[in-house]
């Protein structure tokens, strides 16, 4: 018998796990308040101290902020107790980019030109919203199984965001902490003087290609180039 946890207007079923990658746990769920109910991803965080609670609510913000574009992932719902904190998620029935990668070997360009253009489209989505992901890589971007071309952005545990200036577009100001995953990160994330977010986030978004086509990658030319010392940034 599957193990149903009932949160709000959502059922989570504890027995099906979606995945348990570096953003936790997440399960399948349904929307209950929908006719008929609406299968969603539930992602269950504990709440262990003060900071853990901050982390959640700081995480909910940026979701709401980029909700609404195909190539992010949407949030339905939000709950939280003393215990546990639940995001409730779109579905993505594809699994991930990486495992996709793992199971068919390379892409050729043509392949890959649907993912790249959709991550460029969603992440430039994120920074007209003001957000800044962080942590773009292939184990964060979930694949659809009904649309095959389409990928879902997830995991925003890391990602800043930006205030809105008086005319209510993001103001860009310099990001300090040095955050993401080494073999996505742009050199200048470790520049004790800084960063501009959009350029960190785009320096990412051009791995995702290089990892899963050769003919992207288009060796030996692209592979020293990523050893050159850091770009200099330009003043603010
Ligand atoms: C899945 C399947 C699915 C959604 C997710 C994972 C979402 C994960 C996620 C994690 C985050 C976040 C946004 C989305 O901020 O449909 O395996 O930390």
């Amino acid at each position: 018998m599957p193990e149903i946890q009932k949160i709000g207007s959502f059922e989570a079923n504890v027995s099906r796990k979606l995945g348990d990658g570096g953003f936790g746990e997440v399960f399948r769920a349904k929307d209950q308040s929908e006719d008929p109910p609406v299968e969603c991803a539930a992602k269950k965080i504990p709440l262990k101290s003060k900071s853990d609670v901050e982390v959640v609510e700081h995480e909910v913000d940026v979701l709401k902020a980029v909700s609404g574009h195909p190539a992010v992932i949407g949030l339905r719902g939000f709950h939280k107790d003393e215990r546990f904190a639940w995001l409730f998620m779109e579905l993505a029935t594809g699994g991930e980019l990486f495992d996709r990668l793992i199971d068919s070997g390379n892409l050729s360009e043509k392949a890959c030109w649907p993912y790249a253009k959709a991550l460029v489209e969603g992440v430039l989505h994120c920074h007209n919203h003001g957000v800044i992901h962080r942590d773009i890589k292939l184990e964060n971007i979930m694949l659809s199984a009904e649309d095959p071309g389409a990928i879902k952005l997830i995991d925003f545990g890391l990602a800043a965001q930006m205030k809105a200036g008086a005319d209510g577009k993001p103001v860009f100001e310099k990001l300090y902490e040095s955050v993401g995953t080494k073999s996505y990160r742009a050199p200048e994330i470790n520049d004790k003087s800084g960063y501009m977010g959009p350029p960190v986030d785009t320096w990412s978004m051009g791995v995702p290609p290089l990892r899963i086509c050769p003919e992207c990658a288009c060796a030996p030319t692209a592979v020293p180039a990523l050893a050159l010392p850091p770009m200099p940034t330009p003043p603010l």
